[in-house]
């Protein structure tokens, strides 16, 4: 019977291990491959449209965008282009939202002004529930970096949040996995 018990334990610690690991972060967590059908293209009417995923993977406890957190993948435009993001939630049991933020420090505790107009998603507060989808639609008309963010409060501060660059320098978007970390 103790054993038994102590067999249970055993099993319960082993599959509890994994989500503490990735919960603290960074190394431990499998790569996520970025999929470049995220991005579609229009060369000629220079508008980029890009599906933004809360909650694609387990990665952070499902806080993440696409399966990355803390900045692991970054979104880069050249200047003037129009952005399309289709959000989507596919996170099972939290509501999630997104917003293009300034890239600040500290990260903010919930939603903030975003960096361009409607560059955010309904309910930025409360987040969409499951599987919900909204668009964010701007132009990326001034250059340096952004946070794609989630607003409902303590997501974004806990690592829901990646990068978004708009570039003089290039001609045409990207979207790359980048190293993780503070903003
Ligand atoms: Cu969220």
């Amino acid at each position: 019977m103790v054993k038994a018990l102590s067999v249970a334990g055993l099993v319960a610690v082993a599959v509890a291990e994994p989500v503490v690991a990735r919960a603290q972060g960074g190394t431990a967590a499998p790569t996520q491959a970025v999929d470049q059908s995220w991005l579609q293209v229009d060369t000629v009417t220079k508008t980029v449209t890009f599906q933004l995923v809360a909650g694609l993977t387990g990665l952070n406890g499902a806080l993440n965008f696409n399966g990355f957190r803390d900045g692991g993948l970054t979104l880069t435009v050249p200047l003037g282009w129009t952005v399309v993001m289709h959000f989507r939630n596919h996170d099972g049991m939290l509501p999630h939202s997104a917003e293009v933020i300034a890239d600040t420090h500290p990260l903010p505790t919930g939603p903030v002004a975003p960096a361009f107009p409607r560059a955010f998603t309904l309910r930025l507060d409360q987040g969409l529930i499951s599987e919900q989808t909204d668009d964010l639609r701007f132009i990326a008309d001034k250059g340096g970096s952004y946070l794609i963010f989630c607003g409902v409060p303590g997501h974004g501060a806990a690592g829901m949040w990646v990068r978004f660059e708009v570039s003089g320098s290039i001609r045409k978007p990207s979207l790359a996995a980048t190293p993780a970390g503070p903003p």
